[in-house]
């Protein structure tokens, strides 16, 4: 018996083993070109576009589908203001003090600093917040279940539609974020999980020369 909750999987697509071949190649020769990008145009970006990137992240598989995550996004460059200054004080702190020798040394190839201009020059923002609990109507709280893996899986599927769609991101994580809440007004049972910055790369954009691990040292096959 089928329980009456269930309904049948009517938009499963099975492609014969030739095309399924070519289609996981060509995914991988498309989403090969990602690169998180730093160097950001202010050229504006169609709404639109980013309302179809977020219901797609919206589909991410989650735990017990409490979709337990909420997104921010800013383009009124008062707000981006106030949130560049306050991630540029972290990231002070952080370059200055908080970070290990050995994690600014990892970072040098990446030639990252304090200064995080792309905060305001990016159209958009999507800061990503993770919902720890919910509050029920009587103001009790329940748990979320695999809150950061549904929330890292959610971010994977957003990342690959901005892709996609034909823009750049980069994951921006200054820590601590809790100024996010407060500027965002946001509740909280949700913690920021990490601001993703959408928009077309400068014409001069540049990126560094970094390799991605190859299959064997990526995977094990048992
Ligand atoms: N949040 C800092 C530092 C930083 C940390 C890691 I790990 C990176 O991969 C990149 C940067 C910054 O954004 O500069």
């Amino acid at each position: 018996m089928i329980p009456d909750n269930f309904i049948r999987l009517n938009h499963y697509h099975e492609y014969p083993p030739d095309e399924m071949l070519a289609r996981a190649k060509a995914f991988y020769a498309d989403i090969r070109r990602r690169r998180s990008v730093r160097d950001f145009s202010d050229r504006p970006v169609a709404r639109e576009v980013i309302e179809y990137c977020l219901l797609a992240a919206g589909t991410a598989p989650n735990g017990a589908n409490k979709q337990p995550w909420h997104f921010v996004v800013v383009s009124d460059p008062e707000v981006k203001r106030q949130i560049r200054k306050a991630a540029e004080a972290e990231e002070r702190e952080f370059y200055e003090r908080r970070a290990s020798d050995t994690w600014l040394a990892d970072l040098a190839p990446l030639g990252t600093d304090a200064h995080k201009p792309f905060l305001e020059i990016a159209p958009y923002l999507i800061v990503i917040f993770a919902e720890k609990y919910q509050i029920m109507p009587d103001g009790t709280q329940r748990k979320n279940y695999y809150v950061p893996e549904s929330v890292g899986i959610a971010t994977g599927l957003l990342v690959t539609a901005i892709h996609h769609a034909g823009l750049v991101s980069l994951t921006h994580t200054p820590s601590p974020m809790k100024f996010l809440n407060t500027i965002l007004n946001r509740p909280a049972n949700e913690k920021p999980f990490l601001i993703l910055v959408v928009g077309y790369p400068a014409e001069d954009a540049h990126v560094p020369n970094i390799r991605k691990k190859s299959l064997d040292e990526l995977a094990t096959f048992v």
